[in-house]
């Protein structure tokens, strides 16, 4: 049976697992290595270690390149086990070494269970632990070699973070020219934020300058809150065998009374343990922090495509009030088949003759005029919302490329993004057909025994219906010259026969609803071309992603008590 606080730990890692940061805002590299070292610090440490509290202590011993790790880790243990050198780096792959008691722990998947075990004489290549034993160690304390952090090694540097996370104690080895470096004090700096046990060991010291760089270190470690650290200095002096000979006294003291004392070993454990639980709610909230920046840069993507569409749509709102779409075929077909200045001129004779002037304008053509002014609507309407759909990825992929975040949504995008689909034409012409049946359903259920006028006129509901289309496209403002009075004409013409067949006051709701519609119609259009933007934000995360996460933490805080 698992503990609570093992079970919301599980829950914690699996949220910090998930998350994904993949804009590059606010310091995101920053928190996808804080999120990669805590998901590995949960799996690595938290988890064994709370399953077996007992099991050997794990001594990590990291830091610079050719501060002598690998030197200190043969020294400490009387043998040569881990491969020293003069090239820089010299260790890649970590070598563990435990009592052969301890093996099996070390072997199994309990601590660091991500990287596959070697064992033997040599270390294989590639990513893994190798594990050697030596009769020279007592069960209980393992060492562990570390690859180092500041080498151009940089995989070399991710490796030390991860073997550090899951140290119970942290051997940090420094030398008299490296310990004022940025690179080891970033490293601490994550001691001091898990309150880690730490030791600081200074090796390399030229003779004589011990206490000198020891005092100067030991305020360095206070400053940065790490005054609990244990400082050991280590003279530069003759290696025996590869192995230093003097200096490593107060070392190997402190460290076989650890080794003699379970008691201390365990509290060591537990103050490890309890310093890594204890950092888990900062460091979430450093997280969350970078999900919110994440969700709020994707929502000023998003809106901005938002924006874009939506003046597309007002376009499109626009033209439909300037009346252009009634230039061109339109007009032509209505001036071809009315007749608009003849008709004009019975208009103003009177009612009696406007009945007339209506029938025999439908009347001479039968319904292909009807049919053809639909059909040139249709094209006219098409290419004017392709436009505006066109215009509006354009104007959403070089906006994004400006915007925070915007190149990496663009990540993965189809190189068609910056224009309207293929098939927006047989979209929006279906979306047209659509409308044109809506108009005539419309016609229907608000002539009621009205349509009998239409049908005196021998319009039939389908002349009534592209009337009242006509209507909804024929303001005149922004037609220009004799385009007027014919626009206007056509506009006369499809206005009497509404009028006639609804009466005034019904006209203009009837043509305001049917404009409705349309631009309904279009909007939809539109949002399924903006969709394709919506989609490239999938992947951020959103605003609540960073409350589970906090939530997540508060559980693990809350199991703990
Ligand atoms: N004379 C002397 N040489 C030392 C001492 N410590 C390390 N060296 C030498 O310094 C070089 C580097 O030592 P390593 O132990 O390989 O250093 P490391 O920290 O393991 O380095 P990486 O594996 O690259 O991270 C080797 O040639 C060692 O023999 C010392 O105290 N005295
Ligand atoms: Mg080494």
């Amino acid at each position: 049976m698992t503990s609570p606080l093992v079970d919301e730990l599980r829950a914690l890692r699996q949220h910090v697992g998930d998350l994904d940061l993949p804009l590059d805002v606010g310091g995101a590299d920053d928190a996808r290595r804080a999120q990669h070292e805590l998901a590995e610090q949960i799996d690595d440490y938290l988890l064994p270690k709370l399953d077996r509290l007992d099991a050997p202590l794990l001594a990590v011993l990291g830091g610079s390149t050719g501060a002598g790790k690998s030197t200190l880790t043969n020294s400490l243990i009387g043998e040569n086990l881990s491969t020293p050198g003069v090239l820089r780096p010299t260790t890649r792959m970590p070598v563990l070494v435990c009592h052969p008691e301890d093996e099996a722990w070390f072997l199994g998947e309990g601590v660091l269970p991500d990287l596959p075990r070697t064992t033997g004489e040599n270390p294989g290549h590639g990513a893994g632990l190798h594990v050697v034993t030596s009769q020279n160690l007592r069960p209980g304390l393992a060492f562990l070699d570390s690859p180092d952090i500041d080498s151009v090694e940089v995989a070399n540097h991710d490796l030390a973070a991860q073997l550090l996370g899951a140290a119970d104690l942290w051997l940090f080895v420094t030398t008299a020219a490296r310990y004022a470096d940025a690179v080891p004090w970033e490293y601490l700096g994550r001691a001091q934020e898990r309150s880690v046990a730490l030791s600081v060991i200074i090796n390399r010291i030229p003779a004589g300058s011990e206490s000198e760089i020891g005092s100067h270190l030991s305020d360095m470690l206070a400053e940065k809150g790490l005054k609990d650290a244990r400082l050991f200095t280590i003279a530069e002096g003759e290696l025996a065998d590869g192995r230093l000979v003097n200096g490593l006294n107060p070392l190997t003291s402190w460290l076989d009374a650890l080794v003699q004392d379970a008691g201390a070993r365990a509290q060591m454990v537990r103050k490890s343990l309890d310093g890594a639980l204890d950092s888990l709610p900062d460091r979430v909230e450093a997280l969350a922090g970078a999900v919110e920046v994440q969700s709020s840069s994707g929502d000023a993507l998003r809106s901005f495509a938002e924006q874009q569409y939506a003046e597309g749509l007002e376009r499109v709102d626009r033209e439909l009030d300037s009346g252009t779409l009634l230039r061109g075929e339109v007009l032509d077909r209505w001036t071809e088949h009315v007749g608009t200045g003849e008709v004009m001129e019975k208009l103003q004779r009177g009612v009696g003759r406007i009945k007339h002037a209506i029938v025999s304008a439908f009347k001479g053509s039968t319904d292909q005029p009807n049919q053809e002014a639909k059909g040139a609507l249709e094209s006219n309407l098409s290419i004017l919302v392709r436009d505006a759909a066109d215009n509006a990825a354009l104007e959403v992929v070089e906006g994004w490329e400006t915007m925070p975040g915007g190149v990496e949504a663009l990540e993965g995008a189809s190189a068609n993004l910056n224009r309207a689909t293929t098939d927006i034409r047989k979209r929006i012409e279906s979306e047209i057909e659509s409308w044109q049946a809506e108009v005539l359903q419309l016609v229907n259920e608000q002539a009621g025994s009205r349509l009998a006028i239409a049908r005196t006129l021998s319009l039939g509901i389908n002349g009534v219906g592209v009337a009242l289309m006509v209507a909804v496209f024929s303001q005149t403002g922004g037609i220009t010259g004799g385009e007027v009075a014919v626009a206007g004409g056509t506009a006369a013409v499809s206005q009497t026969v509404l009028t006639a067949v609804f009466g005034d006051n019904a006209v203009s709701a009837l043509a305001r609803e049917a404009r409705t519609r349309l631009l309904t119609r279009v909007q939809s259009v539109l949002d399924s071309e903006r969709a394709r933007f919506g989609a490239q934000l999938g992947k951020i995360p959103s605003a609540e992603a960073a409350g589970e996460l906090r939530s997540a933490a508060q559980a693990v805080e809350a199991a703990r008590s």
